[in-house]
């Protein structure tokens, strides 16, 4: 009964989704807006879609934008180029997109018009991908571009490149190693230099990091209806799972929650992690069948909007934790817990993942798995940092220098994995073998124990705001939970 309460309030809160179509638009041009300010008159911002990918032979993966693109555009569809000039007089945005090839349509479905690309992202001035090469072209040899335009258009940027000050900004990504192959971007830069001159080249992924760190009021909206989503499906993975049932029961019932409220599809790949699997920080194979008295961890979030939190439970497939799974359980519980304390603005996440350090240390050297609370044995079963932020990505851009303000959004994410091979690969040094022999009775009594409790958060004005927070998450909640599905 509870639960059926709960669905219904899923529904309707998602049904009274106060966003507007008009409300994408108007972020959009907000959002370009900053990065303009941010590039300054003299630059030009370049920024390509992300390219189709192979699934198997002439099969690709659905298509997913690139999420940056998506940030200025709000377009998603391939071989998209976006333009940002921010020196010119009015035609600052220049989006170029693929349009009208009857035969590809009909095979590959609708491309969009220029008008409906302008609908779409709020962008006046749209081109066709095939006109970007002449485009550029003309404006890196201080010409201007397009019909009916004064010559006074692009003139700023035209002195620019003339007195050799001109900036190309580009998303560029790790830097290629000397031997290896240059990444697309990094050959795009060389074909640059090699025709023109009067730039230089920066490396825009700094702004962009910055301005998807703090979210706008639209995309705290759309972050909530994410979560909302993500954690009903949390639900009914919940439901399904049962001694006896297979993973991937638990993973189809919580994707056809994101499917059925329109969501694109999985933000990351569901770990549903029965048994052992829990220890495995990545595991995606879900093919394993679930054995009574044995934990479930589950990592799963939608992506809906190119929106994406991260929500990990962990929980008794037969509904009731037993002694040793308590004992690991509170101490996590405890590590969230007190940490979540410490999210407030002007802390850094360092600070929070700090505090659950502190805690996982003390439980662990409580139930014999450490000897030394003060060095880092921890990270034999702690073995991962707890905070990232969450936006477009799961694990979004933004910058961890950066104290907490209102409009960022994160996880914390602390969990214990015990697998007894982590004590084989520790180097054989005679402290090691030292704490080995100390440890292994407890890492005996609870190995094959996994688990990791990871809620999604918004800071706002008024405090942190727990995004997943219907999930139950205490022992006693998901033990009542479970009895009662
Ligand atoms: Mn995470």
């Amino acid at each position: 009964m509870k639960s059926r309460f709960v669905a219904c309030l899923v529904f309707v809160c998602l049904a009274a989704s106060a966003v507007r179509a008009s409300d994408l638009q108007d972020d959009l041009k907000a959002r370009r807006a900053r990065m303009m300010e941010r590039l300054g008159p003299e630059s030009i911002l370049i920024l390509f879609s992300a390219p189709e990918k192979v699934y198997s032979n002439d099969v690709n993966y659905k298509y997913r934008q690139d999420s940056n693109l998506y940030y200025l555009t709000g377009i998603d569809q391939p071989e998209t180029i976006l333009v940002l000039i921010p020196g010119n007089l009015e035609r600052k945005e220049i989006l170029f997109v693929s349009t009208g090839d009857p035969v590809r349509e009909h095979w590959n479905g609708h491309l969009l018009t220029q008008k409906e690309a302008t609908d779409e992202s709020g962008i006046a001035t749209v081109y066709t991908t095939k006109e970007f090469e002449s485009f550029l072209a003309a404006i890196l040899t201080g010409r201007p571009y397009g019909p009916i335009i004064t010559l006074q258009e692009y003139e700023k940027f035209s002195k620019a490149v003339k007195e050799d000050r001109a900036r190309i900004e580009l998303l560029l990504g790790t830097a290629p190693k000397l031997d290896g192959p240059l990444p697309e971007a990094y050959e795009f830069v060389r074909k640059l230099r090699e025709r023109f001159f009067g730039f230089s080249v920066v490396d825009a992924t700094a702004i962009f990091g910055e301005l998807r760190q703090v979210k706008t009021p639209y995309e705290r909206e759309i972050l909530e209806e994410s979560a909302s989503i993500s954690s009903e499906a949390h639900l009914a993975g919940m439901r399904a799972a049962k001694p006896g049932a297979w993973e991937y029961e638990v993973e189809a019932a919580i994707e056809y929650v994101y499917k059925k409220h329109g969501a694109f599809d999985w933000g990351y790949p569901s770990i549903i992690g029965s048994g052992p699997n829990a220890t495995v920080l990545h595991y995606e194979k879900s093919n394993r069948q679930m054995n009574d008295g044995e934990l479930l961890l589950v990592d799963a979030a939608a992506n809906y909007k190119y929106f994406t939190v991260d929500i990990t439970r962990t929980y008794p497939v037969n509904g009731r934790f037993t002694q040793d799974q308590k004992d690991i359980y509170n101490i996590v519980l405890q590590a969230q817990e007190e940490a979540i304390n410490v999210a407030k603005a002007g802390a850094k996440t360092s600070d929070i993942h700090q505090k659950t350090v502190e805690v996982i240390k003390e439980g662990l050297l409580t139930l014999g798995l450490i000897t030394d609370s003060k060095g880092d044995q921890y990270r034999t079963w702690y073995t991962h940092i707890s905070t990232h932020w969450i936006g477009m990505d799961v694990h979004d851009w933004g910058n961890s220098n950066r104290p907490l303000a209102p409009g960022m959004a994160f996880v914390i994410e602390p969990g214990v994995y015990i697998r007894e091979s982590a004590l084989d690969n520790l180097p054989k040094t005679p402290e090691n073998e030292a704490f080995i022999e100390k440890v292994r009775p407890a890492v005996r009594k609870y190995k094959g124990i996994g688990i990791r409790i990871e809620d999604s958060f918004l800071l706002t004005e008024n405090g942190l705001k727990r995004l997943s927070a219907r999930v139950p998450r205490t022992i006693e909640e998901i033990e009542s939970f479970m009895s009662s599905r």
